[in-house]
Parts: C-alpha cells; sequence; structure tokens
C-alpha cells in the first residue's frame, strides 16, 4: 500500500533492523567517546567506556542528554566533526535562553536529504511531482529540509519560503503544485486566503501535503483535508536530531514512522528517567545512529507520544510514534489541572461550530489561576446575535469542563481577529510567567 523510496530498508525484519541498529550504536559510542570531551566525561561520571556497550540492550545505561547540555556547549561544544568538515549549520530559536547550534557534514546533509526523500515518497510524490516548500528557509530546518529531500526525489522544488499568502497561492495555481510542505496552522491560513480569493480546492492541484514543526490533532487535520481536498501527512522532526523528517505517517495515517535504521526512539517517564514499554506515553527520547557532525546519545526532546512496534498494514517495520501532544514544558498546570493546548484544540474542532483559530490565556489573580479561552466566531456569526453566541459560549464552556475538569472563560470573538501564523503558531499566552 502506498509509494516506496527504498523499500528494503523502510520494511527491513526487526531481526536484522536490531542487529543494523547494534552495530551502529557500537560505532557511535566509540566515536562521540574518542571526539566529544563532553560525552567522555559524562560517560566516565556513570563509569562507562565504549566496550560496555554491546548491543541497543545497553543502551539505557548511556547517560541523557538534554538542553541543558547544548546550552552549556555552546555554540559548537558537541560537534563531533571537525568544523572544516561541517558543511552547514542551523539553529533553533528555543524560547528561553540561548540558541542551539546543529552542524552537518556533506554525509549529513546527503542522510537527511535521503530520510526526507523516503518521507516524501510515502505521500505518493515521485519525478511528475511538484513540491512548494512554504516553511521558512534560514537557521530554521524546516525550509531547507524538505527542499533537499524534494530535490533527492527528483520533484519540481518550488521554494516559496514563508509568508506573502496570496503570492504562495497564485504560485500554486500557475506552477501547478501537487505537494504543500508548511505548518498546519498555516495550510488553514492558506486554506482562508484561497476562500476569499474565491479559488475552490478543484482549481488547482495539490494532492498532498507534509504539515509539521506544531502539534496539531486529528480534528484539525479533518479540517485541512476537507477544506483544501488533500490527504494531510504529519511530519515530525527537531533540529537537534537533524531537523524534519525524522518521522512522517503514510497513508494509513495510524502514527508516524521513525527511520529506526538511524535514529533509536525511547519513551521514558520523564519524572523519573525509567524506560516506558511500547504504547504508553511519555517524554520522547532518540538516539542518533548515523549522523557524523552532531550525533547525540539519548536527547530528551520533551515531546509527548508512545510507541508502536507492531507492524503497520502499509508494510513497513519501522515503529509509529503517537502524533505528539504537545512538549512536556508546554503543559500548562492551572490551579493543578495539567492541560495541553491539543485537549482544548480537540474540544473546539469536534464541536465545530467556530472557526479553528484560538488563543489560550492564562492569569493569576490573587492566588487563584484563571484560564480564558477566545475563539473565533466563523464569518457567517456576527456577535451581535448575543442570544446565539452566549449559548454556544457555554456549551463550549460546558465541554472544556468535562475534558479538563476545570472551569473555563469563553470568549467568542469576531471572524479574523486572532493572529494568523505564517511558521509555528503561538496559541498560549501565559501572563503569570512575567
Ligand atoms: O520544527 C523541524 C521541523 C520542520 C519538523 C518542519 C517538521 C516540519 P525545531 O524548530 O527544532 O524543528 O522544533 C522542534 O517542534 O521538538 C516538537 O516540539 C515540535 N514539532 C515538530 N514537528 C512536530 C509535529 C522543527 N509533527 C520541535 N507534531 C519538536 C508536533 C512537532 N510537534
Amino acid at each position: 500500500m502506498g509509494s516506496f523510496w527504498d523499500r528494503e530498508n523502510e520494511c527491513m525484519t526487526r531481526d536484522r533492523l536490531h542487529d543494523l541498529q547494534s552495530k551502529r550504536l557500537v560505532a557511535l559510542v566509540k566515536r562521540v567517546y574518542t571526539n566529544v570531551p563532553y560525552y567522555r566525561n559524562k560517560m566516565h561520571e556513570k563509569g562507562l567506556v565504549p566496550e560496555d556497550i554491546k548491543s541497543v540492550e545497553d543502551l539505557e545505561k548511556l547517560p541523557f542528554t538534554t538542553k541543558q547540555d547544548l546550552r552549556e556547549t555552546y555554540p559548537f561544544g558537541l560537534f563531533a566533526s571537525p568544523l572544516d568538515e561541517i558543511v552547514r549549520v542551523h539553529a533553533s530559536s528555543g524560547t528561553t535562553g540561548k540558541q542551539t547550534v546543529v552542524g552537518y557534514t556533506q554525509n549529513d546533509i546527503s542522510l537527511w536529504s535521503e530520510l526526507m526523500a523516503r518521507c516524501f515518497a510515502m505521500t505518493g510524490a515521485d519525478k511528475t511531482s511538484r513540491i512548494q516548500v512554504s516553511y521558512g528557509y534560514g537557521l530554521f530546518t524546516g525550509g531547507l529540509g524538505a527542499h533537499y529531500g524534494a530535490e533527492r526525489i527528483g520533484a519540481v522544488t518550488i521554494p516559496t519560503s514563508s509568508g506573502n499568502t496570496q503570492r504562495q497561492i497564485t504560485i500554486m495555481q500557475d506552477f501547478g503544485t501537487t505537494v504543500l510542505c508548511c505548518t498546519p496552522s498555516y495550510a488553514l491560513y492558506l486554506a482562508e486566503t484561497m476562500e476569499e480569493m474565491g479559488i475552490k480546492p478543484d482549481d488547482i492541484k495539490l494532492k498532498a501535503g507534509v504539515f509539521g514543526a506544531e502539534p496539531w490533532t486529528e480534528s484539525m487535520r479533518v479540517e485541512i483535508e476537507e477544506r483544501l481536498k488533500i490527504k494531510a501527512h504529519d511530519i515530525y522532526g527537531l533540529s537537534e536530531i537533524m531537523g524534519p523528517g525524522v518521522s512522517m505517517d503514510c497513508v494509513c495515517q495510524k502514527g508516524l514512522h521513525v527511520w529506526e535504521d538511524h535514529f533509536i526512539p525511547e519513551i521514558i517517564n520523564p519524572n523519573t528517567g525509567e524506560t516506558l514499554p511500547a504504547k504508553t506515553n511519555g517524554e520522547l527520547v532518540f538516539t542518533t545512529l548515523t549522523k557524523e557532525g552532531f550525533p547525540l546519545i539519548r536527547y530528551r526532546t520533551r515531546d509527548v507520544s508512545s510507541l508502536d512496534y507492531d507492524v503497520c498494514e502499509c508494510g513497513r517495520t519501522m515503529a509509529r510514534m503517537a502524533k505528539p501532544s504537545g512538549r512536556t514544558d508546554d503543559m500548562l498546570i492551572i490551579r493543578g489541572v495539567n492541560v495541553f493546548p491539543s485537549q482544548i484544540e480537540s474540544v473546539l474542532l469536534e464541536m465545530g461550530e467556530t472557526s479553528p483559530h484560538y488563543m489560550i490565556i492564562v492569569d493569576r489573580v490573587g492566588t487563584l489561576d484563571t484560564i480564558e479561552i477566545q475563539v473565533e466566531l466563523t464569518p457567517d456569526m456576527v456577535s451581535d446575535e448575543v442570544k446565539k453566541i452566549e449559548d454556544l459560549e457555554n456549551r463550549i464552556k460546558k465541554n472544556i469542563e468535562s475534558i479538563l475538569g476545570l472551569s473555563a472563560k469563553i470568549t467568542l470573538v469576531e471572524s479574523k481577529t486572532i493572529q494568523r501564523s505564517e511558521g509555528k503558531a503561538k496559541r498560549v499566552i501565559d501572563k503569570r510567567k512575567k
């Protein structure tokens, strides 16, 4: 089912995969121990030498790497290749502290292109496709990461980068774009702008979207698929591990296949560090197996997901991670209740009576946390229909309360008043953090 870029590797038996991962892990540990003093010290602290790591079963002995380690070694301290072998750097901005800098050798760029090509092939794309890359180009990995993968499969690559929304649509129409790459929130903004321009999904050739870089719910997927009449794929990645293309969902849309021949995923309990069994939710951890410039051992992503090792209906044997529901550090604690913005998104989109644009505002009055959810009305609803609006606000409030066990203030706002995003959407304003 579906198309493959590299069927042999994507469907290899789990036994073969185990042997390959073990061989690669042993080589990786030797490499970082020899080349990166920071890792050598961390291993010594745990009383480890490279010979202690003989197979993937020994992975748990190795120490975790965290964002803090990356900050302490800023900018190039964890690079495992000399700088004259590094041909590209990217950086992720991060909301707190210094940027995280990552480096790639020529082989790393080639591997990244290869894995992105696997992702594109999963959408059915090939050299006859036209792939519009509307992720930002620059230090952010989205634009260039998708770009090189699109070129690798031989598609016509259209590097529009993000922004200039009407022009994006004109290009889509004139150049016959078949695959669109951008954040899911931007996909929704593009759909909205298309509607305003009077362009219908049948007027363009778009067949698939490769959307990621931020959490989005299944309901959001349905909304985008219906409005653009396409298949919307979820692509995941992070600069530290490579960029986009660490995993993506196939046509079955039942989890994102992790390219396990190059990355080992684990799920841990974020509080204890203990490894959790398959199909259990926890923090996602990755070890890169083949990266040269910036390999990482047991990197704690802070993303919340779970892993499923059952063979997928598409035939791929590579583990599937559940759609990430958010980040452990995005979790809001409101009056002691844990809240992920994605839970609120699900409620709103499943009700389907408003537009999908919302903003969560958290504050503290005295010692009490308050939460307000601003939701946009659809263009055909006007805010002077007071009775109707009140009734809708109350029903949203009730549904939020039954899912979160938390009373929230619901404010319905006029259509198109909530800021649209061209990249990663900002959905939470936490005034308590000031
Ligand atoms: O966002 C890489 C990327 C670009 C992925 C384009 C997909 C498409 P960073 O800027 O370093 O890299 O941010 C990484 O974004 O740890 C997640 O919290 C979040 N994220 C990325 N993809 C998804 C996704 C890129 N599909 C951080 N679902 C990650 C949920 C995602 N969250």
